[in-house]
């Protein structure tokens, strides 16, 4: 039986455990990327593991996220990971260089190999043909240590791309297609691959605006081949020599098929609050926007860049819009200063900002209340543009750009003249601002810690008797950005998780870190696809440091997931869905003999208030029961 991309790149990187959909496999990590919002974290706990340097081929370290220096806070932690970095053999991409995802697709993405990177985007890497996945922290230290990475053996779904798009209509419309059908949700324990026709008619930066956002199905990762499309960028970037195909065999086995006829496609977009509340462009036509703003890990491409001047060009931005434009990376930004493009977008009345998450992540750029905001991102999840009541609309490029010069929401189609940008076949190179690792000895170099780096918290092994009350109830699809918002205010305590747990899940419970304090712990009450979008460890070790034992879910996002066990958390599903019905802030839950439960992956919960009995099903592996049961996986590395 033939194998798929995915399966081929697992089997070449396969220690541990049988290719089974669903069962769980280790493999080895050849790459690893970690950015300053996760990357502080990871570092200290890549400190504890005491290893010397990194064991990979390859590790980056970028600094993208916490860019607003409005206090020491972020430059001292830009410093930390800076001397870290240097320490354990890790590249430093400064400030100013761009998006991590956007610079190692450029610079470092080599296809057919593994990339684990500290953010849930890493999977924008699959569009050159690497396995990239995003994970916590912690499993990315362990990684950079030369461990490998545990996931579920995935189940592989098929897209097949038929046709070509037509003008005006591109790569984010296809994901937000895709998104529309498949849900938040329904990407879970599957990869992506895309296969057909109309891949062929994707250059490589196309295809990673497509697997940057299949993040937001929830899936493990996405993956196209590498193809004559992936050689002319490589090539494009000087480094044909890291070129190697990577396709599927003939008769290669797929466990779900989708087709998508790329003619019949239409300018989409995701509405509030959901990357897959998916409309055509057209039913939103008229309604009036107040901010437009383009760039993020998925659209901030040369092309991207060129296709927006394009329509901007001679133009100004409506009078009541705001338009900012972040493009994705240095190098990006400079062949726009270096054609005119530039000029043309700042006489178009448009905001420049650095290469750089940005408005994004809620780093700046807040829209005015109630406002319709246009953004070319992959994430709308309410309030993470940093106004709750604004109401944030995913789109492309060419839907930003026309949208801003008339002020309402516009489909680009109806535009006459079409300019078609090609991806060039040079990029500017110039790696000045990626500073390579120290050879040799570095055993003296000293590591800089800022007063802000607060030691993180540690679980503790399991007890037989686990208590406590229910802190809150939450609804489904609560996301990470719930669980530990960030914003510009909150970013800067990355690396301090006393402070940033004051304010863990308050945007669905204001009460919620002070109930945790008053009642020393509990349990929190989910939905489905608990904890879904971000990577962040963050939204574990808050709950963990208010003494969090458990959480009571539909389901749970995998990441997320991960991270709870990772942390000593139990994720524990309901056997019968409907027993989250029956529960109420504040009962007191009682697991006895939890030691065993745990052991048997089966948990019976008492509530002692109700009186009621809940069968809650521990879906976990071996390995990871061990994690549970030693508090957390650094206490069961240690052992
Ligand atoms: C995001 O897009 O939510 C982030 C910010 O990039 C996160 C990482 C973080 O929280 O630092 C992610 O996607 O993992
Ligand atoms: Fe940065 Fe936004 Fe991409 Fe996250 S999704 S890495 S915040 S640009």
């Amino acid at each position: 039986m033939g194998l798929n991309i995915a399966q081929k790149i697992i089997k070449s990187h396969l220690i541990k455990g049988e290719m089974v959909a669903g069962t769980e496999i280790a493999i080895k990590i050849d790459q690893t990327l970690t950015q300053d919002s996760t990357g502080t974290m990871a570092y200290l706990q890549f400190e504890a593991l005491g290893i010397e340097k990194v064991k990979t081929k390859r590790s980056v370290a970028y600094i993208d996220h916490n860019m607003l220096q409005s206090g020491p806070e972020n430059a001292d932690d830009h410093l930390y990971i800076q001397t870290v970095a240097k320490k354990h053999g890790i590249y430093f991409s400064k400030p100013g260089s761009g998006i991590c995802h956007q610079v190692n697709l450029e610079r470092f993405s080599v296809p057919g190999e593994t990339l684990l990177g500290s953010d849930s985007h890493t999977p924008t890497g699959g569009g050159i043909g690497m396995l990239a996945i995003g994970a916590g922290g912690l499993d990315v230290a362990v990684a950079m240590g030369g461990g490998e990475y545990y996931l579920n053996m995935p189940s592989v779904v098929k897209v097949n791309l038929n046709g070509s798009l037509r003008p005006f209509v591109s790569a984010k419309d296809i994901i937000l297609e895709v998104l529309r059908r498949q849900t938040v949700k329904g990407g879970v324990g599957k990869v992506y691959e895309y296969s057909g026709e109309g891949v062929k008619t994707l250059t490589v930066p196309e295809r990673a605006t497509i697997t940057n956002m299949g993040a937001e199905l929830g899936a493990t990762t996405s993956v196209f081949p590498a193809d004559e499309q992936a050689l002319r960028f490589l090539k494009a970037q000087d480094r044909e020599s890291d070129y190697i195909l990577i396709a599927p065999d003939v008769d290669a086995v797929y466990e779900e098929e989708i087709e998508i006829d790329l003619s019949k496609l239409a300018p989409l977009a995701a509405c509030p609050h959901s990357p897959d509340s998916v409309v055509t462009v057209a039913s939103l036509a008229g309604m009036k926007v107040n901010q437009v703003a383009i760039g993020s890990c998925t659209n901030s491409s040369y092309v991207d860049m060129m296709k927006t001047r394009s329509i901007l060009k001679g133009n100004t931005a409506a009078e009541d819009v705001s338009l900012v434009i972040a493009p994705g990376s240095k190098q990006v930004l400079t062949m726009l200063a270096q054609n005119g493009a530039l000029a043309d977008l700042v006489k178009s009345g448009a905001r420049i900002l650095e290469c750089a998450c940005g408005p994004c992540i809620g780093m700046g750029q807040s829209p005015v209340n109630e406002a319709v905001s246009l953004r070319t991102f992959n994430r709308n999840f309410e309030g993470r543009s940093g106004t709750k009541s604004a109401k944030v609309y995913l789109v492309s490029p060419e839907v930003a750009a026309i949208s801003a010069i008339k002020g309402y929401i516009t489909d680009p189609t109806i535009l006459n003249e079409f300019e078609e940008i090609k991806m060039p076949d040079k990029f500017f190179i110039n790696d000045n601002t990626i500073i390579a690792p120290e050879k040799g000895d570095t055993k003296d170099l000293k590591v800089v810690r800022g007063p802000n780096i607060k030691p993180f918290p540690m679980a503790k092994a399991l007890l037989e008797v686990v208590e406590g009350k229910v802190l809150t109830i939450v609804g489904g699809n609560v996301t990470t950005d719930h669980i530990m918002p960030s914003n510009a205010k909150l970013l800067p305590y990355r690396s301090n998780i006393p402070y940033l747990a004051n304010y863990c899940l308050t945007p669905c419970d204001e009460a919620f870190p002070d109930k945790a304090k008053k009642y020393g712990g509990g349990f929190i009450v989910a939905g489905e696809n608990y904890g879904q979008g971000s990577s962040r460890e963050h939204a574990a070790l808050a709950p963990l440091f208010l003494g969090v034992r458990g959480v009571l879910a539909k389901s749970f996002a995998r990441i997320h997931k991960a991270n709870l066990i990772n942390n000593g958390i139990l994720p524990l599903v309901f056997e019968n869905p409907k027993d989250y019905e029956t529960i109420k802030t504040l009962d007191d839950l009682k697991i006895e003999g939890a030691i065993s439960q745990v052991e048997n992956g089966i948990v019976t919960m008492k509530n002692m208030t109700s009186g009621l009995e809940y069968k809650l099903l521990l879906e976990v592996t071996d390995r990871q029961k061990n994690m549970l049961l030693k508090g957390g996986l650094l206490n069961s590395l240690k052992k």
